[in-house]
């Protein structure tokens, strides 16, 4: 079986409620859908989420590499030869949410070629996972209404509330209304995406020292390294990288060094084969993973799924899972469905998402 074609599809569908954060804002999902098809007729697909102000990939980056130096390098190749496909990747540096596609591509087709789900492939450890909900910028009672609803409506309660805001005193005020609003058996914790200095991060860890918060999620920029040391060593709470850890690498020398104390894993860019090797390093020094959300659709959202209840360590903790809900519509056949405020694991072969083929047409750019 080789791979002999590769399909990098541009699409746009509208987000119902654009989400915003300190880092950037998406109104609209402009990702791409990419299909690999093998000699055999076995389809792979994946979709790709540029996020031009975290990584630098845009839509059009995208597919000029997908359709150049990755077809090269892809096309002839056997999809089980995991270990080549990634060498050749590896030859072009960055790029993640464009390589993390790729091997999930690739793993669905393994999944299809087997008969077998991927999620059982990689581990099967568990057949559901909890979902957190990641709350982007409002007005306060309008965020905390936002978290009282996605209780009520889908009995989720972790949530990642974005902050990073000036004056501090909107978010230390936030934090507060969300905990009076939401009582303490609920999950809170908070990411920053590098919107403010350490010093203004630690002011802030002291003013919601009282309020529970499990972790803080890029408080500031990474590479200011000292600054950041002072925070990771003041934290009560674990710092969380995640934009500062894309890889391995990354997250290894984010850790070793003291930037972090935890790490965020990310399917949509590191793929299953990277972010598996994530969470073995992460595993082997005992420190928190959570499965984060790179504003994925339901197909990005169904490969954390499947990623995240394969392993014991990856399924401890609630996966950000549920902000496909934001988008006014989708390209999959079926929906993911959130209940009771978990996800359940697809079972069917590969990694289990079906494109429905008038969805693709209505939004594809190409056509
Ligand atoms: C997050 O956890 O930071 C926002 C930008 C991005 O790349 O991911 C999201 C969510
Ligand atoms: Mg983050």
């Amino acid at each position: 079986m080789i791979i002999d074609r590769i399909e990098a599809i541009p699409y746009s569908i509208p987000m119902a409620k654009p989400l915003h954060f300190a880092s950037g804002s998406v109104t609209k999902i402009d990702h791409v859908l990419l299909r690999m098809t093998t000699d055999t007729g076995i389809v792979g697909v994946a979709d790709v989420p540029p996020r031009p102000y975290t990584y630098g990939e845009t839509q059009a980056s995208v597919i000029g590499l997908l359709t150049t130096l990755f077809a090269d390098a892809l096309i002839g190749t056997d999809p089980l030869d995991r270990g080549v496909i990634h060498s050749r990747l590896n030859r072009t540096i960055g790029n993640h949410a464009t390589k993390g596609a790729v091997d999930i591509a690739v793993w669905d087709i393994i999944g299809k070629s087997l008969g077998q789900p991927v999620h059982r492939l990689l581990g099967g450890y568990t057949n559901t996972v909890r979902a957190a909900h990641m709350i982007g910028f409002a007005d306060g009672p309008e965020m905390v209404e936002e978290a009282l609803r996605y209780r009520e409506q889908y009995g989720i309660s972790v949530f990642k509330v974005k902050v990073g805001r000036r004056p501090l005193s909107l978010d230390i005020d936030l934090c507060f209304a969300l905990r009076a609003g939401l009582g303490s058996d609920v999950e809170l914790y908070l990411d920053a995406n590098r919107g403010w200095t350490a010093s203004e991060a630690i002011e802030v860890l002291e003013a919601t020292s009282g309020l529970g918060l499990t972790f803080f999620e890029e408080p500031d920029d990474a590479q200011e390294i000292l600054g950041r040391r002072r925070l990771v060593g003041l934290s009560r709470i674990p710092i969380v990288a995640d934009e500062s850890a894309p890889t391995l690498g990354d997250a290894a020398r984010e850790i070793q060094t003291g930037g972090a104390t935890a790490l965020s894993i990310k399917t949509a860019r590191s793929g299953f084969s990277e972010s598996q090797k994530i969470l073995a390093y992460a595993e082997a020094l005992g420190i928190d993973v959570i499965m984060g959300n790179q504003i994925d659709t339901q197909i990005g959202s169904t490969a954390t799924v499947v990623f995240g209840a394969a392993f014991e360590y990856s399924s401890r903790r609630a996966a950000e899972l549920s902000n496909f809900l934001d988008m006014s519509d989708d390209l999959v056949a079926e929906p993911l469905v959130i209940s009771g405020g978990s996800v359940s694991v697809p079972t069917a072969p590969g990694v289990g998402v079906e494109i429905d083929p008038e969805k693709l047409a209505h939004y594809r750019l190409d056509e």
